[in-house]
């Protein structure tokens, strides 16, 4: 991977960091830059040295959506592009078995701001903004916008912020519970890495269960929660962690979720 990769990839004390990298363009998506940063979650997902994974943006955009320069004579039927690009990414991110972070530096607009809703965790920098804009282009929400914005702002708010295509700045996105916090742009990146450094100590198998749990239950019924938190519980009680956890406890200390490579701890 190059300074010239349209993802940048590195990673820092358990943290990847994915930045798409078309800055020219505010990080406008491409087939390219799709599924090279599908392709670079599943390296992440497969590297037992990443604990979290960063997703963010170069320059002074976070991803301004579908590349317009790149539509026409593609080949394909709208239909056929989402499920060959946009689509798969989505779900990579919410299947993935490490937390993901969207990190949103700048503007998040079309399917740039599904990309910024799609995180497990959302941090923005103070100047970011957010806009469903594809009813400018008279197009329909995609990329999972219609499923993520609801369930954060209640289905009257999402459909106006998708009819009228407004842009929604960091104090209101934090208000409305479309990020998690905001920072000041000038610290943006170190308060990203350090808040994922505070994720990356945190238990993994345990992280993994839980967002396995919350995305289910995010679709289920009560009933089947129940049952699905009582099976991924017991995946969760049996690993070391949870001995590591229990004894930390009882002996008055941190807990270390960091398990060294050959080290074998307790539980
Ligand atoms: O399968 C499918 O294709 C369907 C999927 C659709 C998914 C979608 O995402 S549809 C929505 C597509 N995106 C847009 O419609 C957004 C277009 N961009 C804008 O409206 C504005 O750029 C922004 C509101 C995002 C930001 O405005 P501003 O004033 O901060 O920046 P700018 O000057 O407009 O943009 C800077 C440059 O980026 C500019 O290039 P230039 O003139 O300096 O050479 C601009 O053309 C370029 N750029 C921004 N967005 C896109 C883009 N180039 C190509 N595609 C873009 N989406």
């Amino acid at each position: 991977m190059t300074q010239d990769s349209v993802i940048l990839s590195q990673t820092r004390a358990g943290v990847c960091t994915l930045t798409l990298n078309r800055p020219d363009k505010l990080n406008a998506a491409n087939d390219e830059l799709l599924l090279t940063l599908a392709a670079e979650l599943k390296k992440a997902e497969a590297d037992p040295a990443v604990r979290v994974v960063v997703i963010t943006g170069e320059g002074r955009g976070f991803c301004a959506g579908q590349d317009l320069g790149d539509v026409s004579g593609r080949g394909m039927t709208f239909t056929e592009h989402l499920n060959a690009t946009y689509n798969p990414l989505i779900r990579t991110i919410r299947t993935l078995d490490k937390p993901v972070i969207s990190a949103v530096n700048g503007v998040a607009a079309g399917a740039g701001a599904s990309l910024a809703l799609a995180g497990d965790i959302r941090l923005w920098a103070q100047s970011a903004r957010l806009i469903e804009i594809f009813s400018n282009i008279a197009l329909v929400p995609d990329s999972g916008s219609t499923w993520f914005l609801p369930r954060l702002v209640g289905y009257s708010r999402a459909f106006e912020l998708m009819a009228l295509a407004e842009r929604v700045d960091a104090d209101t996105a934090l208000k409305m519970g479309l990020c998690e916090h905001v920072f000041s742009d000038e610290s943006f990146a170190d308060d990203v890495q350090a808040y994922a450094e505070r994720l990356a100590a945190r238990p993994a198998n345990a992280l993994k269960l839980t967002k396995q749990a919350l995305n289910g239950a995010l679709t289920g019924t009560l009933d089947q929660a129940l049952d699905q938190e009582a099976a991924l519980q017991q995946l969760a009680g049996d690993h070391w962690e949870h001995g590591e956890g229990v004894t930390a406890f009882k002996e008055k200390r941190a807990p270390n979720f960091v398990r060294a490579e050959g080290q074998v701890l307790k539980g």
